[in-house]
């Protein structure tokens, strides 16, 4: 790699801060923030070194291993794929194709190489049996955006930069730097928002790094957000302040959802949600009553009991109030590669509940089943029983409630294989191990959280590193296993036009895919110059997609489509290559009606099973609120999910997988700073440090997720020496939202004590 700066996306997390990284003789000398990024204009978050740690950490796994007696054991990649397709196929053949299970996980967001290349990896797998980490996380917001607007990825995103009132539920964008909604420097945003007058609301069970910059803060118990909503609805009708604005004719069914609220007024939910009645009632008028302002909610309203109704209910109060496709409230976005146009055009606008998981009856959703109910499908004997488990990017161990039983389920598989560069928690169950080159060596183009960012911006970035002569980019590993699979299927050999297309595939790789989904996207240059021998290519490869890809809306798609007349025009790869800070493309802009694609093009306000949700909340506010301690989760600006504690740079100075709990609880339990509490539910406990902390809720604990490197016979040492316990290890997978089939990461009970070591341990 030639010496100087290079210009880069950083893709550790979702808010995809542009970083200048310096090189000297091969090797990384800095990592700044690029000032001239048009997103994140130089900011970037102490993660950002994890760059250079990743790419240098000498437990990174490089070439293909497998489990044998003696231990772990270099194969070559043609042995290691060979093995891989026989088994998988072997399995299928004798147990039937849902005898495979896959789960994918959140870096494969992050790589649009992999992202090209699951559907054909999936279709060639052929399971139902899918899971993935959307339902540990954001499915509320697709089901929402799926019922409402009739689209999976359609979000509604906060005008940040504009607005005058942000009000943040569940959501703690100063550690997190943002979700669906892709914000770097929320710091500088949020103090510009209150320099031009506007206001901070937050709202959590937990005084967090965002509620410390807010103007208004409320505590809030967890779990019960879909009460608090549900209460402002219902003032809003209650003193007249609804009037969807912009939207007003595009809105249906808003009487079903005043009738919805009508016994849930701001004195009926404060029990339950601990906030006082004329609080709720203030918050209702303020979001009515500042023209431009935005009610955003996120991970901790989506991962808990009534996580689907929640985010409903949350984007009613945006439209209620006015706030849908305006300049400072919440817009959807116009990215350069709109694949909410091209899913639609293929089809693939999103389902739910088509059909139901095997052993607990789970709603499947993009053709995924809930990650809660994977250990099911692996114990429970019978047809479609998991016997084979492929992980792509994913440590569901760690990410995934109850993983100790998890773990004993993968420990019972005929056969589990691991997209993965770390042997860890999760990989550490496989067979086989097939680790992708690291970040630094491949292209990077943010298809996902450009769809999600607070403005327009398209950006591409060269590999900084060239990959290893011996090393496959993850969409070389999943395209590879694909076609061979295939191969086995079709009992050896495909027609000869088929195999060509998997041969043109590997040969041109993800990047010219995104040259055409940019010429062809809303700010494309047109198709035109695409030279005849890619053409074909490029034909070729769109024969073997399965007929719902999304790529396939392509042929479909053009420029000239008259909804995008008016966007500046000229984007491709090159032009891409010749910017590589990023081109900025403009703030969010409003696009209703023709964003829509609901049937009717109308928003639905009050779909069925939001309706019938209605019930269970009405039960819930009868019921006395739960005893006992609350667990809900946290994130910390050091770390991402379970995968960078081996980067000792960011594992450094305090530990930070402690239990918060509030000096009322604490004393009442005898705990003092300096103790370690045994938390424990259901015979399932961990035992950590205790933080004693006001800015805890009373009845609450928190414990953040991602810990728990104690595991024996995993490869990162850095981690295991920064162990945590896993709070995953203490939640129960039988409990999901039945709305959504999304797992309930907060608000689960526990019990906490003192925890008194036996005597041989103190000896330890
Ligand atoms: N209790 C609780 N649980 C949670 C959450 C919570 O808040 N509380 N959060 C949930 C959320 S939002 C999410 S997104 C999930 C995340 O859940 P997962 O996606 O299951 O887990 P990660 O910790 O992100 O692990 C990522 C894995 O990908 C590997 N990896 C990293 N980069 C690459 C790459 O480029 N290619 C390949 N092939 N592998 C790579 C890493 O080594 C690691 O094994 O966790 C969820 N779990
Ligand atoms: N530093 C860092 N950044 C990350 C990640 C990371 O692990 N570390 N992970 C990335 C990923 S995959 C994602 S999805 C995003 C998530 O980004 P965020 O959604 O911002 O996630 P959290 O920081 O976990 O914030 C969730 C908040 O919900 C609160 N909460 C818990 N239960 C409830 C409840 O019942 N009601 C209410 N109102 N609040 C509740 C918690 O106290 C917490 O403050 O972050 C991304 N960015
Ligand atoms: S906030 Fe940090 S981890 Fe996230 S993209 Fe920016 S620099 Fe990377
Ligand atoms: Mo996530």
């Amino acid at each position: 790699m030639e010496n100087g700066v290079h210009y880069r996306t950083c893709h550790l997390c979702e808010a995809m801060c542009g970083v200048a990284i310096e090189v000297n003789n091969g090797k990384i000398t800095s990592i700044k923030g690029d000032d001239q990024d048009p997103l994140s204009q130089g900011h970037i978050c102490p993660k950002a070194v994890a760059l250079q740690d990743l790419h240098e950490d000498r437990e990174r796994l490089k070439k293909p291993i497998r489990k044998t007696a003696q231990g772990w054991e270099e194969l070559s990649w043609e042995d290691a794929f060979d093995l891989v397709a026989e088994k998988l196929h072997g399995i299928r053949k004798t147990y039937g194709r849902n005898s495979i299970g896959v789960y994918l996980g959140n870096p494969n967001v992050h790589n649009h190489g992999a992202l090209m290349t699951t559907m054909p990896f999936l279709r060639a797998i052929g399971t139902q049996n899918r899971f993935s980490a959307t339902s540990n996380d954001q499915l509320p917001h697709m089901l929402a955006s799926l019922e409402m607007f009739g689209h999976q990825i359609l979000f509604p995103i906060p005008d940040i930069d504009h607005t005058d009132l942000f009000i943040c539920i569940g959501g703690n964008p100063m550690a997190s730097n943002g979700s669906l909604m892709t914000v770097p420097d929320i710091r500088g945003r949020l103090k510009a928002l209150r320099q031009r007058g506007g206001k901070l609301v937050v709202i959590d069970p937990r005084r967090t790094e965002t509620a410390r910059l807010a103007d208004d803060f409320h505590f809030i118990r967890p779990g019960t957000d879909a009460f608090l909503l549900m209460a402002m609805v219902h003032t809003l009708f209650e003193e007249n302040l609804v009037d969807p604005g912009a939207a007003e004719r595009l809105v249906k069914d808003v009487d079903l959802l005043r009738l919805a609220a009508l016994s849930f007024s701001p004195e009926a939910v404060t029990r339950h949600t601990g906030i006082e009645a004329e609080a709720i009632r203030q918050l209702a008028r303020q979001l009515a009553k500042t023209p431009r302002a935005a009610l955003y909610t996120r991970m901790g309203t989506s991962t808990q009991a009534f996580g689907g109704t929640t985010t409903w209910l949350a984007y009613c109060l945006n439209i209620l109030t006015g706030k849908l496709d305006i300049p400072g409230g919440v817009l959807f976005t116009q990215p350069a590669v709109d694949l909410v146009a091209l899913g639609a055009m293929s089809g693939q606008r999103g389902h739910f509940g088509k059909r139901h998981s095997r052993v607990r009856g789970l709603p499947e959703f993009a053709g995924e089943y809930p990650a809660s109910t994977m250990a099911d499908e692996m114990l429970t004997p019978g047809e479609g029983q998991v016997r084979a488990f492929v992980t792509v990017a994913g440590n569901p161990v760690l990410s995934s409630p109850n993983g100790q039983r998890l773990e004993s389920a993968l420990e019972g598989l005929d056969f589990m294989v691991s997209v993965d560069y770390y042997l860890n928690e999760t990989t550490r169950h496989a067979d086989v191990i097939l680790p992708p080159t690291a970040a630094l060596e491949r292209s990077h183009y943010d298809l996902i959280f450009s769809q999600f960012a607070v403005r327009n911006v398209a950006k591409y970035s060269e590999a900084l590193f060239p990959a290893a002569d011996d090393a496959r980019h993850d969409w070389q590993i999943l395209l590879e296993l694909a076609h061979r699979l295939e191969q086995q299927r079709k009992g050896g050999r495909l027609p000869l036009r088929s195999e060509m297309g998997w041969r043109a595939f590997k040969k041109l790789g993800p990047d010219p895919i995104l040259d055409l989904l940019l010429r062809t996207g809303p700010y494309g240059a047109d198709a035109g110059p695409v030279r005849p021998f890619a053409q074909t290519a490029i034909e070729l490869v769109m024969d073997i997609l399965p007929e719902r890809n999304p790529l396939k809306g392509l042929a479909r798609l053009s420029p000239l489509n008259r909804r995008w007349d008016e966007l500046p025009k000229g984007l491709s790869l090159s032009a891409l290559k010749a910017a590589p800070h990023g081109i900025d493309l403009g703030p969010l802009q409003p696009a209703l009606p023709e964003r829509l694609f609901t049937r009717d093009g109308l928003i639905q306000m009050a779909p069925r099973r939001y309706l019938a949700d209605v019930e269970r909340m009405q039960a819930t506010l009868e019921s006395a609120p739960a005893d006992g301690l609350l667990l809900i989760g946290r994130r910390h600006v050091r770390s991402n999910n379970s995968w960078m504690h081996n980067s000792q740079r960011l594992v450094k100075g305090k530990g930070r997988c402690t239990l918060l709990i509030h000096p009322d609880d604490a004393s009442k339990r005898a705990l003092n700073p300096g103790d370690h509490a045994e938390v424990s539910v259901q015979g399932r406990y961990v035992v950590i440090p205790v933080e004693i902390t006001e800015d805890i809720m009373p009845g609450v604990v928190s414990i953040p997720h991602g810990w728990g490197h104690h595991r024996s016979g995993t490869g990162q040492s850095v981690a295991s020496s920064h162990a945590g316990v896993s709070i995953n290890d203490l939640l129960d997978d039988a409990l999901v939202d039945p709305v959504s089939g999304t797992s309930v990461l907060n608000g689960q009970a526990v019990d906490v004590r003192v925890w008194q070591p036996e005597p041989q341990q103190k000896q330890a």
